[in-house]
């Protein structure tokens, strides 16, 4: 049986290994971790979650992850945060893993995961067929403005935004079960890469939602410890300012619906020279520095 430490930072590895590794945890780690699960996919995968808490009812912070398949570095980044919620002996790490409720969902798209294992390693979508084509992006289906930009109605689009709002059970179902723990989730993260950003809702708009300045200062801050390790730079900005607009995105529903006072999305290293092909070398200087990131947003969160 492999545990915690069975995980390492310089290999990518698939579903099944992924998964295995969270049940682990849970049989490690039986006071802290819960197993948890936001559905199931088209194809009937588990979409497997794990739950850090140090004791149930406290302010949230929810991680997603892997809604892009091909986006490898994202599931390992949010498993090394997991590790180190775990096992660090750095103070602020365990205070930020005791004080908060951690949810965090590493691959919320198995379906096309298995698919840049299996097939195609560059699959973005999730692998519904729709007439002769394969899969939405679901990041272009939640109901929020669907379909208003940077959207398809194409099924070979890699955009296609789906027959409507919420038609994949990907989304649906996450959508589902992130209502409930609305009211309590303080920090909002959706992993992506690559671009080296750190994006603030609206992605329809470059009109400031209500406290951009302060989300925009905070991302700022935050960049500015991810950083310090590696000197890795990022840019903070709005989502339609600083990449494209795009509509119907995870981070504008959460922001729109449940009112999440800190929403960002992550673009990860690196900066166009690897892409979505960032090779394992470069698994745990990221998931470092983006540790780094995440502590200092935790930071400033709770000022907040
Ligand atoms: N980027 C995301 C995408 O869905 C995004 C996030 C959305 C960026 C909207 C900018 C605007 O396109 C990646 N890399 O997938
Ligand atoms: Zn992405």
């Amino acid at each position: 049986r492999n545990n915690i430490w069975s995980m390492r930072w310089d290999r990518y590895y698939d579903l099944s290994a992924i998964n295995a590794w969270l049940d682990d945890l849970a049989r490690q780690f039986p006071s802290l971790v819960t197993i948890v699960s936001a559905g199931t996919s088209y194809e009937g995968r588990d979409i497997k979650g794990v739950k850090i808490s140090h004791g149930e009812g406290r302010r949230i912070i929810f991680i997603e992850s892997g809604i892009h398949s091909r986006e490898w570095i994202t599931p390992s980044t949010v498993c090394y945060a997991i590790s180190q919620l775990l096992t660090s002996t750095d103070p602020e790490t365990m205070a930020a893993a005791r004080d908060f409720d951690w949810y965090i969902f590493p691959v919320t798209n198995p379906d096309g995961y298995v698919w840049t294992h299996t097939e195609f390693r560059l699959w973005r979508k999730n692998r519904r067929p729709y007439g002769s084509e394969f899969g939405v992006d679901l990041n272009r289906n939640w109901n929020s403005n669907w379909l208003v930009r940077g959207s398809s109605t194409n099924p070979s689009s890699i955009n296609y935004a789906g027959p409507g709002p919420f038609s994949e059970p990907e989304t649906k179902h996450l959508a589902d079960y992130l209502r409930p723990l609305a009211d309590r989730i303080d920090l909002y993260l959706s992993m992506h890469s690559s671009g080296q950003l750190l994006l603030i809702p609206f992605g329809n708009t470059t009109e400031p939602l209500a406290n951009y300045h302060d989300a925009l200062n905070i991302g700022r801050r935050a960049m500015g410890a991810l950083s310090v390790r590696y000197g890795t730079p990022y840019t903070t900005g709005n989502v339609a300012e600083a990449i494209y607009y795009a509509t119907g995105i995870t981070v504008d529903w959460v922001k729109e619906h449940l009112h999440v006072p800190l929403v960002y999305i992550y673009e990860l290293r690196d900066r166009g020279t690897y892409g979505h092909l960032l090779p394992p070398d470069q698994i745990l200087p990221t998931a470092e520095e983006t540790m780094d990131s995440f502590l200092d947003l935790i930071h400033q969160a709770r000022r907040f």
